[in-house]
């Protein structure tokens, strides 16, 4: 028995988490049994990782390499620990960003090369590829906007970067989806939050009627 592993992707505040929480009530209902998790984070060691990337003072001046070897190790740890073993037990996992991440904001907009990341990135899943992966797709400028809207002012490390930044991150993510058009379905970020549930879990029960 093997489960389904779909992975969000996307710039800030396109919605994924919202529509992560809508599609785990709508497969619960069905009577999937499933997993949700984020990165980086998903497990103990993960989310300590976590807030050395975000928050902790010793994560400041870190360099775009550090960055992306401490977004690796907390997914070679997340893989292992958890998301292959439910795959394995027949679960399906909803995951709030993987490795396109670290491809497009550590590879792209960090400019780090892409060959390197490429590597870094197999060794970190080993065998373990999403099924499916959604791109919701958005102008980082409105992203950007409900991020500052809800924060109180508390940015983390990365949302302090300028503008340009999060504008490579975007055209990175569409580029990706492009070369890999089975696997991605890209959204406009902008509709309202039904239109993305609906259209979201047309394609999810599509994907689960041959299992
Ligand atoms: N990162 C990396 O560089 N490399 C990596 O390998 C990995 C990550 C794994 C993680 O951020 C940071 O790490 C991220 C990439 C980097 N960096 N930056 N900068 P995070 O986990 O803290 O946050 P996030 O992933 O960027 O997500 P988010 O800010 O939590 O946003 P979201 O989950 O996509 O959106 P949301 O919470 O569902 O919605 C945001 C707000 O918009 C909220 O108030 C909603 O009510 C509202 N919303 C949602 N949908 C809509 C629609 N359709 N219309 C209007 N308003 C909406």
């Amino acid at each position: 028995m093997t489960g389904l592993f779909i992975t969000f992707e996307g710039g800030e505040g396109c919605g994924k988490s919202t529509q992560i929480a809508a599609l785990k009530a709508r497969l619960e209902a069905m009577g999937k049994t499933v997993v949700q998790t984020r990165e980086p984070g998903g497990t103990a060691l993960g989310e300590s990782v976590r807030n050395l990337l975000q928050y902790d003072d010793a994560g400041q001046g870190m360099s775009p390499e550090a960055e992306l070897l401490l977004f690796a190790a907390s997914r070679a740890q997340h893989v292992r620990e958890l998301i292959a073993p439910a795959i394995a037990e027949g679960q399906i996992v909803l995951c709030d960003r993987f490795l396109d991440s670290t491809t497009v904001y550590q590879g792209v907009a960090r400019a780090i090369d892409s060959k390197k990341v490429d590597t870094i990135n197999q060794f970190a899943i080993g065998d373990t590829n999403p099924d499916l992966t959604i791109l919701i797709d958005l102008p980082p400028e409105i992203g950007l906007a409900r991020v500052h809207a809800r924060s109180d002012g508390q940015l983390d490390r990365m949302e302090k970067e300028a503008i340009g930044f999060f504008q490579a991150v975007r055209q990175g993510y569409l580029d990706l989806a492009k070369s890999e058009p089975k696997r991605f379905l890209v959204l406009d970020g902008s509709q309202s939050v039904e239109e993305l549930e609906t259209q979201i879990w047309q394609k999810v029960e599509a994907t689960l009627l041959p299992l």
